[in-house]
Order: C-alpha cells, then sequence, then structure tokens
C-alpha cells in the first residue's frame, strides 16, 4: 500500500497557504495574481512528482502521468471565494500530488497512472465549476461570453486575457484514460465533528441555483416624503426577502438551504429613500424538482409584489444553474472500504451542501468524494480549519482508495 509522506503534504498544504495568505486564511480569487501564481508553483510541484504538468487556457492545471494505461484522476481547486479558507479545496489538489508521489515510490504502485488537477474559478468569481466544467465539454458558451465578476465588473474573457492564458487550448476529458474521477475535500459544515465522526463518503452533491432580484423605486428625500408617497426600493426588498424565508421554510426539505449573500441599495445613504436596490438569493437542494418549486415561488412573489407596487421587482438567474450530482456506487463502496481501513466504525456516508468539480465530472467518469472534518464546520471565512491528524488520515483514505481502484484494473 502506498505510504504518503505526512511531513511533505503539511509543508505544500503551507506553501499553498502562503500563496495570497490574508489572516489564517487565503484570498486567492479566480485569474487574480495570487490564483495564478498558485497555478504556476502547482505546475512546478507536479512536475517535480513526476507528472508532465500545464496550465490550459481555462487556467486548469493538470498533471499527467506518464504511466501507460487506464489511469485515476484525482483534483480539487485552488482558487477561492473573496475570502476564503486555506483547506477549501487545495486539500484535495495537494493530496492528488501526494498521492501520486506515494504511488510512484513504492515499488508496487510505482507502475500506477494518477493525473491530477487544479480546477479553475470552482467558487464562481465569473462561473462556478468553470474549468472542471470546460474539461468535460459542458461549458455552455454564451454563459461564458456573458460571464462577469459581479463584484468587480471585469469579464471572465478579460481576466483570462490578463491572466496570459488567451489562446491556449483548454483540456479535453479523454474517458477512455479514466477508471474514475476521486476528490477530496473538507466538509465545511458541522456534521462530521458533531457525530464524532473522522471520515465522510459523499452519496450526492447539492444542485444549486443563483438568482438576482432587483428593485425599482424612486429616490427621494427622507425626511419630507411621507411614507404613504414613498417607491421605497429598501423597504420592498426587506419585505420580500422575509416573504421568500417564510414561503420557503414551508416548501424545505431536511438539507434545503437558502442564502442572502449579498444586498445593494442605491445610493446608499442614510438621508436618501433608496431608489433602487438589488440582492442575490441562492438556494440548494440534492432535489431538483423540489428547486424547481422554490424557483417557481420565488417568480410567483415577485410578480406579486410587482402587481401590488409601487416597486417594480425583476427576477433574473445570475450564473449557470448547477445540478446536483449523485456519486458512483462503485467509487463509493471504494472510498468506504478505505474509510473503514483508516477510521474503523467512526465514518458515514452523507451529502454534500456545498458544491463541487466533481459534480461537472459525476456524467462523465465514475466519481467519488471523501469529505475530512471542518473545525466548528466553519469555511468561505479566514477561520476554517481542520486537526492536522484528521489532514494526514484523510490523505491516507485517498491513498488506499485510489491503490485499490488501480490494483482493480
Ligand atoms: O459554494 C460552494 O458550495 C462551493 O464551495 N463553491
Ligand atoms: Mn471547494
Ligand atoms: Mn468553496
Amino acid at each position: 500500500m502506498p505510504e504518503i509522506n505526512p511531513k511533505r503534504l503539511m509543508q505544500d498544504l503551507q506553501h499553498l497557504r502562503n500563496i495570497g495568505a490574508f489572516g489564517s486564511g487565503v484570498i486567492r480569487p479566480a485569474f487574480s495574481p495570487a490564483d495564478m501564481e498558485a497555478r504556476l508553483w502547482l505546475c512546478n510541484r507536479m512536475s517535480e512528482a513526476g507528472l508532465e504538468a500545464s496550465i490550459d487556457g481555462m487556467g486548469n492545471v493538470l498533471g499527467r502521468s506518464r504511466n501507460p494505461g487506464k489511469k485515476i484522476l484525482l483534483g480539487s481547486h485552488t482558487d477561492t471565494q473573496p475570502q476564503g479558507g486555506w483547506l477549501d479545496g487545495a486539500l484535495g489538489v495537494i493530496y492528488g500530488i501526494e498521492v501520486a508521489r506515494a504511488c510512484a515510490e513504492t515499488p508496487e504502485t510505482a507502475h500506477y497512472g494518477i493525473d491530477v488537477a487544479s480546477w479553475s474559478d470552482e467558487e464562481g468569481t465569473y462561473m462556478g465549476i468553470l474549468g472542471s466544467s470546460s474539461f468535460c465539454g459542458t461549458l455552455n458558451h454564451d454563459d461564458f461570453n456573458k460571464a462577469v465578476d459581479h463584484l468587480t465588473g471585469v469579464s471572465l474573457q478579460q481576466a483570462i486575457r490578463a491572466a496570459g492564458l488567451a489562446g491556449i487550448p483548454p483540456f479535453r476529458l479523454d474517458k477512455s484514460n479514466y477508471l474514475a474521477y476521486l476528490e477530496a475535500h473538507i466538509e465545511q459544515g458541522p456534521h462530521l465533528e458533531a457525530q464524532e465522526l473522522l471520515l465522510g463518503v459523499v452519496t450526492a452533491i447539492v444542485g444549486l441555483r443563483t438568482f438576482k432580484l432587483s428593485f425599482t423605486g424612486e429616490q427621494n428625500h427622507a425626511g419630507t416624503t411621507p411614507m404613504a408617497y414613498r417607491k421605497d426600493a429598501a423597504n420592498a426588498l426587506i419585505k420580500l426577502a422575509h416573504a421568500l424565508d417564510l414561503e420557503f421554510s414551508s416548501l424545505a426539505h431536511p438539507h434545503t438551504v437558502w442564502t442572502i449573500g449579498h444586498i445593494r441599495l442605491d445610493p446608499g445613504s442614510h438621508s436618501v429613500v433608496p431608489g433602487r436596490a438589488e440582492m442575490l438569493l441562492q438556494f440548494r437542494d440534492t432535489d431538483e424538482a423540489l428547486l424547481d418549486k422554490l424557483q417557481d415561488k420565488a417568480s410567483s412573489l415577485v410578480q406579486r409584489f410587482c402587481e401590488q407596487g409601487p416597486v417594480a421587482v425583476q427576477l433574473e438567474p445570475v450564473y449557470p444553474h448547477q445540478k446536483s450530482a449523485l456519486m458512483s456506487d462503485k467509487v463509493q463502496t471504494c472510498l468506504a472500504a478505505a474509510a473503514q481501513l483508516h477510521a474503523p466504525g467512526r465514518w458515514t456516508s452523507m451529502p454534500s451542501g456545498a458544491s463541487h468539480d466533481a459534480q461537472a465530472l459525476a456524467s462523465h467518469l465514475p466519481t467519488g468524494m471523501l469529505f475530512i472534518p471542518s473545525i466548528r464546520g466553519i469555511s468561505h471565512s479566514i477561520l476554517e480549519d481542520s486537526k492536522e491528524e484528521d489532514i494526514i488520515r484523510g490523505c491516507r483514505a485517498l491513498a488506499s482508495a485510489t491503490a485499490a481502484i488501480l490494483k482493480e484494473r
């Protein structure tokens, strides 16, 4: 069985953490200088691990084994949220490099073929799971052409050009190359820690939908405009947000989540009745039919608000919908055996409340995911962290699962 090198694993994770470091977290949004610095470093580390590594025109880093025969693809992402944690995505990419090195250093597994990927823009600075969708050939070109960073207004195409990637051909999946895609990731939620479990084998990944709601009223004086005369965009936003919360609560399943993660009031002065307002609404569940119901509910609420007035409301999708994905039963069985080996009786099967690149790969390759616990379940925050022994155990379990699948080929 390949034996990973825990010291080397932690050193690489810490090195990556220092690229774009921000307090205990990381700021490395897609195509930023820090993101590209990290990708170049990954290329070198993959080459040192004996892989043929390069970056494609979508920013994907891919390290390919020179060994003949069917391979395993390991990967995740190294771009982050505007303020992210040091392990979200990075864990699975560095695990991949470490598993490739461990197999190469172990005589009975040295002939195994392991490719390693860091997909670009998983976090959706421009478009969620951009790089992995491009790799699978499922990137919608209209979505690609209109993708923009909603915080800066920079287009995806401008960002790719500024990163020096324009014109480089994108990598494309050749299914005949691979037996499976495995992605290790932090859980980013509280369940493993709360149950004192050490590993999670993912059964399914949530689908997610993100909408912008725009409110158009009338900017006016906050002192002289009587309440009955107002067309207050902020007031309409607050009322609609509350109505959504009540209606979604009545439709939700146990794991359904919804978030209003961004609100903007215009002009944003304390003495002005806002004439315009906007908010971003995102909802997630593994059941696409329920997501349809939530979407219909949001549309009917918007229509009702428009009919009642006095503020006009518009609902428009932003970012392409990310469909829910089931993980391969066969790969789950293999990951479960590895979890039982490395955490006997202290692992569970579970859905993922976070989206992942694995949901792009799942309809093209047998795909599975392995979770390690997140301390206090925190993620998408600089406070995100995991215990070192859990990080090391997770890499050992991924190495076991990878070797077991390759042994069977
Ligand atoms: O939002 C997510 O679930 C992922 O971390 N991008
Ligand atoms: Mn992630
Ligand atoms: Mn994330």
